[in-house]
C-alpha cells in the first residue's frame, strides 16, 4: 500500500515530532512515499536546499499523490501546501484521513472539518486526537480499510 503523508513544512515545523510518530506507525502498513516530511533536518526556511526548485517538488509530489492508495494528513499546524494536497487528493477521489490535535488550542479550518463525510466508510475523514491516541486511531482506520 502506498501512503502519502502530509505535514506542514513552510507553514512551520513545530509539530515535526508528531509527524515522526505518525510516519513510524504508517510504515507498518505500507510504503510512506513522503517520509521526508517527518525529517527533523528539513526546515521551513529551505536552507537544506531546493536543488531542482519548487516546480520539481510540486510535480514529484503530485506524481506521488496520484500513486498513493491513502493520504494521511496531520492538519494541526496550518499549511497552504497541505491544504492544496488535500484538495487535489479529493479531486482524485482518494481516501483521506486528517488528524487534528484540539489540545493545540487551534480551531481546524471549516474546509477540512466540513469535508468529513460523516461515516466510517467515508473517503474523507477527520479525527481529533491526543498524542497517546494516535497509534490506536491509525490501527482502527487501517484495519477498517483492509476489511473493505
Ligand atoms: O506549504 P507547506 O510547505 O507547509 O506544504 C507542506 C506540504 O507540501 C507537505 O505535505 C509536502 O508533501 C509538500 N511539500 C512542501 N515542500 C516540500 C518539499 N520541500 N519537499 C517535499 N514536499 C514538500 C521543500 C523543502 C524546502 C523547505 C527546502
Amino acid at each position: 500500500m502506498n501512503i502519502y503523508f502530509c505535514g506542514s513544512i513552510r507553514g512551520g515545523r513545530q509539530d515535526v515530532e508528531h509527524y515522526q510518530r505518525i510516519v513510524k506507525k504508517l510504515g507498518t502498513y505500507g510504503k510512506v512515499l513522503t517520509e521526508h516530511v517527518s525529517h527533523a533536518a528539513l526546515s521551513e526556511k529551505g536552507e537544506d536546499a531546493v536543488l531542482d526548485g519548487d516546480k520539481a517538488i510540486h510535480d514529484r509530489d503530485m506524481d506521488w499523490l496520484t500513486l498513493s492508495d491513502v493520504i494521511v494528513a496531520e492538519v494541526t499546524q496550518p499549511s497552504l501546501g497541505v491544504g492544496y494536497e488535500l484538495g487535489r487528493a479529493v479531486a482524485m477521489n482518494k481516501r483521506i484521513l486528517c488528524l487534528f490535535r484540539p489540545s493545540s488550542g487551534r480551531v481546524l479550518s471549516a474546509m477540512i472539518r466540513g469535508a468529513d463525510g460523516g461515516a466510517a466508510s467515508s473517503l474523507f475523514q477527520v479525527r481529533d486526537y491526543t498524542e497517546e491516541e494516535v497509534e490506536g486511531i491509525l490501527e482502527k482506520y487501517f484495519s477498517e480499510l483492509t476489511k473493505n
